[in-house]
């Protein structure tokens, strides 16, 4: 063994995480599932007998309205019918809602879709960090468990200590309820949790209940307004799956990990501290 000191020699000391929760997003997060969700709708509006057909540039448009069923409400408003046709149509809506679910829940359990780069190795770097995992989402139980089954794989479930979803609050985003709802069920306050987010409705309702928010937008959501997230990605990224040039100098590494978000929350914090 070698002797003497060396006073320049400092341990590495690691700060104490200033988070205990990532909160996901389910649809356009976990996985880029809004086409099946889009065709799921179509073929349900086939099968009860309406000529309705949402296109890409008219669902991406509908996204705006959170919530399948209140999206159907929204667009039979759009008709302009008369008030006895329009309220015959938004009595319909929960039978063909019932129907969409079929499809989309047959559509994912074909288990073609694929989790979102970086998605489960976040996922897998958090709980060995003692995070917690929670979902706050706008769809319903049943699908978030079976997009988690067909696509991430038999015990991903039990990994979140909290799923917050569909209709147990009764404003859906962009109104915070669902992101408090999840905070209740962790027992985390808002600033020591972190959302994860593919939308900016999703994004402001995530900011509403006063958490720090990555944004990692799809083809379906890249034109809208995210400048209430405190970072926008292309995604989370992978080692086998890099993020560009741009992305990776934002945050000092090729792919976001706990150690990146424990920076960006600690800085946040003193941000706030400062500004308070
Ligand atoms: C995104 C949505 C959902 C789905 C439709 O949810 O807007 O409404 O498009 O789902 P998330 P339902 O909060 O997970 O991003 O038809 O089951 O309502
Ligand atoms: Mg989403």
């Amino acid at each position: 063994m070698q002797g003497g000191c060396d006073p320049g020699r400092t341990a590495a000391v690691r700060e104490p995480l200033t988070f205990e929760a990532l909160i996901f997003d389910v649809d356009g997060t976990l996985a880029d599932n809004e086409e099946l969700h889009r065709q799921a709708f179509n073929e349900a509006f086939f099968a009860c007998g309406l000529d309705w057909r949402w296109g890409p540039g008219l669902y991406a448009e509908l996204l705006q309205i959170t919530g399948g069923k209140e999206r159907m409400a929204s667009y039979i408003g759009r008709l302009r019918l008369s008030e006895l046709e329009t309220n015959a149509l938004l009595r319909l809506i929960p039978q063909i809602h019932d129907s969409k679910t079929r499809v989309y829940q047959e559509l994912v359990e074909l288990g073609h879709l694929r989790p979102r780069a970086g998605v489960i190795r976040l996922m897998t770097e958090a709980r060995s960090a003692g995070l917690h995992l929670a979902i706050a989402s706008t769809t319903s139980p049943a699908n978030v468990e079976s997009l988690l089954r067909a696509s991430f794989g038999g015990d991903t479930l039990h990994w979140f200590r909290a799923i917050a979803s569909g209709d147990v609050v009764s404003t859906k985003k962009p109104a915070p309820d669902i992101y408090n709802l999840a905070l209740t069920m962790l027992g985390v306050p808002p600033q020591r949790a972190i959302a994860i987010e593919d939308s900016a409705i999703g994004v402001q309702s995530a900011k509403a209940a006063g958490l720090f928010t990555v944004a990692i937008p799809t083809l379906w959501t890249i034109g809208q307004d995210f400048s209430a997230a405190d970072l926008v990605l292309t995604s989370l990224a992978d080692p086998e799956q890099p993020l560009y040039a741009v992305d990776e100098r934002r945050i000092g590494a090729k792919f976001l990990g706990v150690e990146q978000l424990a920076t960006l929350h600690s800085a946040a914090l003193r941000m706030e501290a400062i500004h308070a």
